[in-house]
């Protein structure tokens, strides 16, 4: 993933250092003073001496000292080139184009006029400027779920949204089996009565995990579907109602509609939004539209197991101001993990 922006971060790393090779070349010779490691009684014994006298230091050794304690300022023009390439790169990389902006320009604004010392190392430095840009995107207004789910009034209704074939049905049954598994009692709604097979689909996936499901006919009221699901959840004390839509296009006004019936019906705690890891600039789109119809809670990036390149991750979680939550990474049902923005970092930087 990222290849290219590994590759871009390389070029930018030789070419900073290339600018001030030569005072390097002489500050390298300068061996870092060794630390030394005291016991406790060696310190108490240096206490009882006299200070030390400070060694002397020859002139070379003074001249060394004075270039590494030199600096410079990383100016706007030596980084022109170098930024237009990393944006190149987070384009190759599917950020859409507004996010990859918004991420160059604070990599630009941490770095110059900014004082470094000679003979530190630059390409740490943009490293360290990116990975922080980047980081401040995907970060956004995260929350932790699992606190959110502990101490929410039960039961806890959460409703999936997004288009065709994201995942949204493969991703209900992967968070029954977590919610299982951390001791919560689930009922699904199949709210999905839009498809040929959906109910049958999901009422598979319910009889597997054994998890009681709430169903109507094909064709009926999904608000009223997943309403049925939350009086069942609230008369048998269950914990969580996961709620099950059928997938739409961000641009189909009656089916937006009715997606906004649905939320305006059961007043869900939570709206996620499903949406696939290798989606490319689309899936801003999307994102966008999801959300100002339902405004949701944060995402799930499904097939993240597939070659991802990452660009869906920051473009959805910029656009969206939404945290991403998990990530999708396989077709069983233990496939889900909590999304962790250092884990996206950490690939994009391997
Ligand atoms: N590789 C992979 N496939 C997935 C993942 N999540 C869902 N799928 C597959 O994507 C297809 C569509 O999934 P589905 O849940 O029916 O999508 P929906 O239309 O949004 O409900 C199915 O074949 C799933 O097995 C994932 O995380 N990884
Ligand atoms: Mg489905």
């Amino acid at each position: 993933m990222f290849e290219k922006l590994k590759e871009k971060l390389g070029g930018f790393k030789k070419i900073l250092g290339g600018a001030i090779e030569e005072t390097e070349k002489e500050a390298i010779i300068v061996e870092p003073a060794k630390k030394e490691i005291v016991t406790n009684g060696e310190k108490a014994a240096s206490l009882k001496q006299p200070p030390r006298q400070p060694e002397k230091i020859g002139v070379l050794g003074r001249i060394k000292a004075a270039v590494l304690e030199q600096e410079f300022i990383i100016d706007e023009n030596s980084l022109k080139d170098h930024l237009w390439e990393l944006e190149m790169a987070l384009l190759e990389s599917d950020v859409a184009v507004p996010v990859a902006e918004k991420i160059v320009e604070s990599v630009r604004s941490e770095l110059v006029g900014t004082r470094r010392k000679i003979g530190s190392d630059k390409g740490e430095i943009v490293g360290i400027a990116l990975r922080r840009a980047i980081s401040k995107v995907i970060s956004v207004d995260s929350f932790d779920f699992d606190v959110f789910i502990k101490n929410s009034k039960k039961p806890v209704t959460i409703v999936f949204v997004g288009v065709n074939g994201t995942g949204k049905t493969t991703t209900i049954a992967k968070m029954a089996e977590r919610f299982k598994e951390q001791g919560y009692s689930v009922v699904i709604a199949a709210g999905d009565t839009f498809r040929a097979g959906a109910i049958e689909q999901i009422e598979k996936h319910a009889e597997a995990l054994g998890i009681k499901i709430i169903k109507h006919q094909e064709g009926a009221d999904p608000a009223a579907i997943i309403y049925d699901a939350v009086q069942y959840a609230n008369a048998r004390h269950k914990d969580i109602v996961l709620a099950d839509t059928a997938g739409r296009m961000h641009t189909n006004i009656n089916l937006m509609d009715q997606l906004k019936k649905v939320c305006r019906v059961n007043k869900p705690d939570l709206i996620i939004f499903v949406d696939e890891a290798v989606a490319g600039n689309d899936a801003v789109e999307r994102a966008r539209l999801f959300n100002s119809a339902v405004p949701f809670n944060g995402s799930i990036l499904t097939k993240a197991d597939a070659d991802s390149k990452g660009g869906a991750a920051i473009s959805i979680a910029y656009t969206t101001g939404k945290p991403i939550l998990f990530l999708g990474v396989g077709q069983s049902y233990k496939d889900l993990v909590k999304f962790d923005p250092d884990w996206l970092l950490d690939r994009l930087f391997e």
